[in-house]
């Protein structure tokens, strides 16, 4: 009853911003990821009789508080599922994560938990059980179950049934780079649950937000099936500054964006204006990702390495789903 998994994280190109059911975790538009090989989580959850409640450490320290409670509550629903009420675990946890500035690990972490729980009590889920199970610990973490190009259904039934990831094209389809770009190490003062909800319920913006996803996604599913690198980093651009116009709709008004988030948005559209393709994208928080071709790596990094308020760089290819190693 002891397994190891590893998931890596992902990035949106087109946001999941907002819940219709926020314990199911049902979102209100489809969403779509790039999944990422330099930011990953490996898990090992063990089932043990003897305990008598689960452990949950992350990189060697014990954790307690909501991390752990959100950890214990997800274990509930393999132990919903499989009967066995009262078999608690031992979870070790390990984020990959070059930096601890403020990229989100509950992508990675969840889908590494998810996968690690399920082979541990050996349930032998489908890719679709496993993204739903995922889906219900952090909604973006079911895209991680995939490699390369994800989507995720937001589906319609109540119960959930119908809303998890799809694989919309493998990781060896397009080779595509992604520089997350580490601007502060600071706490951010709305957490994206929070941040999400917030908006769903008070922004003036959110219906406007809504009416542009089915457009922006037909679109991107166009343009990586053809590989237009263009047509993708532009709709993925927009998407992203039209989530964050949302919430400074909202009541109160919030953004994520600091002052170092705005100059290395300048900076790519400087990039692209000297005719370097780049484009960036950013979640609930001040750090930028930019996504680029491989060809321009050299002139893209040193670019961006040249603002100011930049500390580290991580770069990541397309990455694979989750793997047992
Ligand atoms: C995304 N984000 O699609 C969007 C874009 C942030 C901005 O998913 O409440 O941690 O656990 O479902 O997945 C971050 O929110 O939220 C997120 P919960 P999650 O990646």
């Amino acid at each position: 009853m002891r397994a190891t998994a590893k998931a890596n994280s992902n990035i949106a190109l087109i946001k999941y911003w907002g819940k219709r059911n926020e314990p199911l975790i049902l979102p209100t538009n489809n969403s779509l990821s790039v999944t990422l090989d330099g930011l990953y989580t490996e898990t090992t959850v063990e089932f043990k009789e003897e305990l008598t409640e689960d452990v949950f450490t992350l990189n060697d320290r014990s954790i307690t508080g909501i991390p752990y409670n959100r950890v214990t509550q997800f274990l509930n629903l393999f132990r919903d599922y499989s009967g066995k009420a009262n078999l608690y675990a031992q979870v070790d946890s390990t984020n990959h994560v070059p930096t601890a500035a403020g990229f989100a690990s509950s992508a990675s972490g969840f889908a590494a938990l998810a996968a690690s729980a399920a082979k541990a009590l050996n349930l032998k889920l489908s890719n679709e059980e496993l993204s739903k199970f995922t889906r219900q610990g952090s909604g973006s973490a079911c895209r991680s179950v995939y490699g390369g190009f994800v989507e995720w259904e937001m589906g319609e039934n109540d119960d959930g049934s119908d809303s998890f990831a799809v694989q919309v094209a493998p990781q060896e389809h397009w080779d595509l780079r992604v520089a997350a770009v580490v601007l502060t190490a600071q706490e951010k003062d709305v957490s994206s649950r929070d941040g999400m909800k917030l908006t769903v319920d008070t922004s003036l913006f959110y219906d406007g937000w809504l009416a542009g996803i089915p457009h922006d996604l037909g679109e991107i599913k166009k343009g990586i099936a053809t590989r237009d690198f263009e047509k993708v980093g532009a709709i993925a651009e927009a998407n992203c500054l039209k989530m964050h116009a949302t919430t400074l709709g909202a009541n109160p008004p919030f953004t994520y964006w600091q002052d170092s988030t705005m100059a290395v948005m300048q900076t790519v559209q400087q990039l692209r204006a000297d005719n370097t393709l780049a484009y960036f994208t950013i979640d609930a928080g001040p750090n930028v990702k930019v996504l680029y071709l491989p060809e321009d790596e050299e002139k893209v990094l040193n670019t961006i390495r040249q603002v100011d308020s930049v500390t580290d760089i991580i770069v990541s290819k397309v990455g694979e789903g989750i793997t047992y190693p």
